[in-house]
């Protein structure tokens, strides 16, 4: 039985991460970051999950861990043993960089470097897949409208600048010991666990609160950005076939189609019945300090290589938001 250790299990693709192995029959560790209510440690962990997040005999494999922890990584790896990790902990919103940059930048850089430099030392054969960003890029873009994995990477917020460093010491490692080391240059991705103050899931919450005639507007910051979103399990799909390659590589995965906050907007309220500009609100709070403003990602190289396609259009990835919010908001968890 293959083991993997997922770093962020509970977050929104960390959980599927863990969901999908287990349906391949991996005996799959996690790392769990305290958290003083104790629910929100393991939320995104459906119980069936949970159950399975077990040795052969019965212990459990989430382990309190902390990447800025060394010692708690220490332990993780040599209980754990992994032949695989899914590295995804991080502190992700971008927006949430500027308000704390010197922790997001310790999460993403010092966490990475902590986790590398665990494994080189404990387990240098454990085969890993890095979570970056296309957040990487800032606002470099190839002359055709396209980011892939050869174009320059000019972040343009604390996050991106993180993620760089990290994208950069999983190259580094995998050069300087020859450590099967990948990045998965994962543009934007959502799903029904997308925490609601990221845009697709604030407008899918805030739309069906509408509906329901529970709220009468929604406000958002910079309409005009434009993003390549994609389904987290998608994602998931592409960072397994990472590891199973014959060697460590950079891919970018992404749908290749990009819309605008306002396009996004409008296709959700019209989904719904409903016209956004009756309800909406600009609010200058939910701009960045610096904005990226248009992402498109080419995935020619994972699709051509690893046979990569994703599963979810974008009507597909709505309508898992938009119906995980309506169950949650009237109450209906058997739908
Ligand atoms: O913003 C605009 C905002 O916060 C998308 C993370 O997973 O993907 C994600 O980062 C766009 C931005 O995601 C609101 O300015 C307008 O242009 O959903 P988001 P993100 O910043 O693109 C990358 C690839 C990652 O790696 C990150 O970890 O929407 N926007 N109004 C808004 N965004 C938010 N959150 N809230 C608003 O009210």
């Amino acid at each position: 039985m293959k083991k993997a250790l997922i770093t962020g299990i509970n977050g929104q693709t960390g959980s599927y991460m863990a969901e999908y192995l287990l349906d391949k029959g991996y005996e799959v560790w996690g790392t769990v970051k305290r958290n003083s209510v104790v629910e929100n440690q393991t939320a995104r962990l459906p119980d069936e999950v949970l159950n399975k997040c077990t040795t052969s005999d019965g212990q459990s494999t989430l382990e309190y861990a902390d990447l800025l922890d060394m010692p708690s990584l220490i332990r993780v790896i040599q209980r754990s043993q992994p032949d695989e990790i899914y590295h995804f902990a991080a502190q992700s919103h971008v927006r949430i960089s500027f308000d704390q940059p010197s922790y997001t930048t310790q999460t993403i850089v010092l966490g990475t470097l902590n986790l590398l430099e665990a494994v080189r030392l404990i387990k240098p054969d454990t085969k890993i897949v890095h979570a970056a960003s296309s957040e990487c890029f800032g606002n470099s873009i190839d002359d055709d409208g396209f980011q892939r994995e050869t174009t320059a990477m000019l972040p343009v917020s604390p996050y991106g600048c993180s993620k760089v460093y990290a994208y950069n010491i999983c190259r580094n490692y995998r050069r300087a010991y020859n450590m099967f080391i990948s990045n998965s240059i994962s543009f934007n991705h959502e799903s029904a666990r997308r925490g609601s103050n990221f845009v697709t899931a604030k407008i899918c919450k805030i739309a069906t609160q509408i509906k329901l005639g529970r709220k009468n507007e929604i406000k958002l910051g910079n309409l005009s950005a434009k993003r390549d979103w994609n389904h987290a399990k998608d994602i998931c799909n592409a960072m397994y076939m990472m590891l199973q390659h014959d060697r460590p590589d950079d891919f970018v995965v992404a749908s290749g189609e990009t819309k605008s906050v306002e396009e996004l907007c409008e296709f959700v309220f019209n989904k719904l019945g409903l016209n956004f500009k009756d309800y909406l609100k600009i609010d200058k709070r939910y701009y960045r300090a610096e904005e990226l403003h248009e992402l498109k990602g080419d995935a020619t190289k994972i699709k051509e290589t690893l046979g990569w396609e994703p599963d979810f259009a974008f009507e597909d990835i709505i309508d898992d938001l938009l119906d995980h919010w309506h169950n949650e908001l009237t109450g209906n968890n058997d739908a």
